[in-house]
């Protein structure tokens, strides 16, 4: 036999012990999200068998359809951790309102953000679907976090990540200290490590957009994918279109092999469609983890001011050198 493998609970208790700061609280966290990921995957391998595929007839926060898998993957995170006393406030893309948890405060000093399942149009479709989540930390010992609490700057996330539901299942995340990507064996039930210190590449050869939108964009993003087609051996053009629909998938392609996954501004909506404390925050974080980038365009997405917990934000995120490349068609120094 090769090397035994690693758990994903062993990996991050060997992290803890390379990085002294790290806590044993984070730890815990971070082993009950793979737990959450592993019912969530459960049902999405039997959805079509249970009727948990199609619409609830709600609509969320967002304006958007609700579909029963939202729901559900919903209510598992939040009874998940309304037990663990793990955390203090769940916040998500679900809920218009966070779930402030004062019985599990002041012992729990994290609070945790996330998308259920992103990329829920590929749910009846059996296509790749995803969750991010994003941990913070209340600062205040004096009183439970509010509302004004969980919505937090990019820079002030302790750990983040996504699960992604394709052909297998991986948790990848986050604490600072590099990237790190875990493989669901399912026969044992376990994470592996199967991607450890996850470098992207500084340049790659694919794009992932909805060109549909094109006509929507502004000037400087049309000539960006205009750039993108043409031929130019030295910079490896044109690139590769791949878009699956679900962020989750798209950036990791990226995350592996290079490249640039983008939702810009459009004309009408130049804040974009996808939200920044859920989405464009932990994944930003991942990639420059990894030697990557994620800009709005205009600036740095760990920058951008938080405002509301389901605030918008145009991503470009990926190979350094192709978000900054974007950023120049973007600001119109191309
Ligand atoms: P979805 O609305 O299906 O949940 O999070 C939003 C997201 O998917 C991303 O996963 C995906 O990349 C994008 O939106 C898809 O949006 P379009 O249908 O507009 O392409």
């Amino acid at each position: 036999m090769g090397q035994f493998p690693l758990t994903l609970s062993r990996f991050i208790a060997q992290e803890q012990v390379a990085h002294p700061g790290t806590s044993g609280e984070l730890t815990g966290l971070l082993t009950q999200i793979g737990l959450v990921g592993k019912l969530i995957a459960q049902d999405l391998r039997r959805a079509g068998l249970i009727d948990i595929l199609g619409l609830t007839g709600e609509t969320n926060v967002q304006g958007e359809a609700v579909k029963k898998l939202d729901e559900i993957a919903n209510e598992t995170f939040v009874t998940a951790f309304r037990q663990s006393g793990l955390v203090c406030a769940l916040a998500s893309e679900e809920m218009e309102k966070p779930v402030l948890l004062p019985e599990n405060w002041p012992q729990a000093k994290y609070m945790l953000i996330f998308d259920p399942l992103d990329g829920s149009s590929n749910t009846d479709s059996n296509m790749p679907l995803g969750t991010i989540f994003s941990v913070v930390k209340a600062e205040r010992n004096d009183r439970m976090p509010t509302e004004d609490d969980l919505v937090c700057k990019g820079t002030e996330q302790v750990a983040a990540g996504y699960l992604l539901y394709g052909s297998s299942t991986m948790l990848v995340y986050t604490v600072g200290h590099g990237v790190h990507g875990f493989t669901l064996e399912p026969g044992i039930g376990e994470y592996l490590l199967s991607h450890e210190q996850i470098r992207i590449p500084a340049r790659g050869k694919v794009y992932a957009a909805n060109e549909g939108n094109y006509h929507k964009w502004p000037e400087g993003t049309k000539r960006y994918f205009d750039y993108l087609k043409v031929k130019d051996t030295a910079t490896g053009r044109p690139y590769s279109g791949r878009y699956s629909g679900c962020l989750v998938a798209d950036v990791h392609r990226m995350l592996l092999g290079g490249g640039i996954y983008l939702y810009p501004g459009e004309l009408d909506k130049p804040e974009g469609k996808l939200r920044l404390l859920y989405e464009a925050n932990p994944l930003a974080w991942v990639v420059e983890q990894a030697g990557g980038k994620a800009s709005t365009g205009t600036m740095r997405i760990l920058d951008m001011e938080a405002k509301q917990i389901h605030q918008r934000v145009p991503l470009f995120i990926g190979s350094a050198n192709d978000v900054r490349e974007a950023e120049e068609f973007v600001q119109g120094r191309r």
